[in-house]
């Protein structure tokens, strides 16, 4: 247990100290041992990304060393990244999702990790990418009879336009439900913008997700 505890305080001290390669051996270590690739995402890698913020944000750490970062954490999470895709293999889909992040936003990681998650529980996952125009989310969601339009924002002057985009479905007719997150999110904002979700972390984004198309937990 200790020994696990150690190898994901390595992963952390990779990804937060601009060591690619390290973040990628021991993420491979972490995987030979069976860590849980959430436990190594929860208490390593997404944890070192929020503390290179927090850096960013007392004047620690400048642009080019967070995009270092999170060049690290993207070598990591590669690598986990097979195995939450086949979490819960099923042939039975359980809906349609267009995901994205939304227009003037250039943050996926989150919006990545929460496609990979609703993929393996066994979501249709339409992923539109980031910096997606508030259109796109309508056209796509129009055109695949979406169950649920997820939006990612990191930004507090892009999460502006999940508003435009929930409002957007609604002038086009579509009964697609809607499901906010992202760092700045909070779940007062989503109401008062008429989402019918919000989610703070990826899990929880899933059982929002189960919820909205009528899921009990463990399905
Ligand atoms: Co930026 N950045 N960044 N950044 N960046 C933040 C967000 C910031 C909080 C840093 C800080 O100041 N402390 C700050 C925003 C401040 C604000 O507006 N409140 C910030 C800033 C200012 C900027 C720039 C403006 C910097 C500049 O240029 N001067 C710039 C903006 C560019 C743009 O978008 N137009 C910028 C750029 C970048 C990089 C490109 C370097 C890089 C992004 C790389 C990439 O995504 N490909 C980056 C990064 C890495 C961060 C931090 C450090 C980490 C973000 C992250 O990936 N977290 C971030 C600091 C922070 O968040 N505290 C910061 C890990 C990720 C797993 O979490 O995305 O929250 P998150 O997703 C979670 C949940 O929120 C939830 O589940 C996920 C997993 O648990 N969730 C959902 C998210 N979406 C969901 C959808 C759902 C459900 C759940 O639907 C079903």
């Amino acid at each position: 247990m200790a020994e696990n505890e150690e190898i994901i305080k390595k992963i952390y001290e990779a990804i937060l100290n601009f060591n690619i390669n390290g973040a990628e051996e021991y993420t491979k270590e972490a995987m030979k041992k069976g860590i849980d690739p959430l436990v190594v995402l929860n208490e390593g890698s997404i944890k070192a990304l929020r503390e290179a913020g927090n850096k960013f944000e007392k004047g620690e750490y400048f642009l080019p060393e967070i995009m270092v970062c999170a060049e690290a954490f993207q070598k990591s999470y590669k690598l986990l990244e097979p195995e939450l895709l086949q979490r819960k293999n099923r042939s039975e889909s359980l809906g349609r999702i267009v995901i994205g992040t939304v227009m003037g936003d250039m943050h996926d990681i989150g919006k990545n990790l929460v496609k990979a998650l609703l993929s393996g529980a066994g979501f249709e996952v339409y992923d539109l990418g980031r910096d997606v125009p508030i259109q796109k989310f309508v056209e796509k969601a129009r055109e695949v009879n979406a169950d649920i339009v997820a939006m990612s924002a990191l930004l507090t002057v892009t999460m502006q336009f999940m508003s435009t985009i929930i409002a957007a479905l609604k002038n086009a007719g579509l009964k697609a439900k809607t499901i906010v997150g992202g760092a700045p999110v909070t779940a007062e904002f989503a109401q008062s913008i008429g989402a019918d979700a919000f989610a703070g972390d990826a899990l929880i984004g899933i059982e929002e997700c189960k919820r909205l198309v009528g899921r009990r937990e463990n399905d």
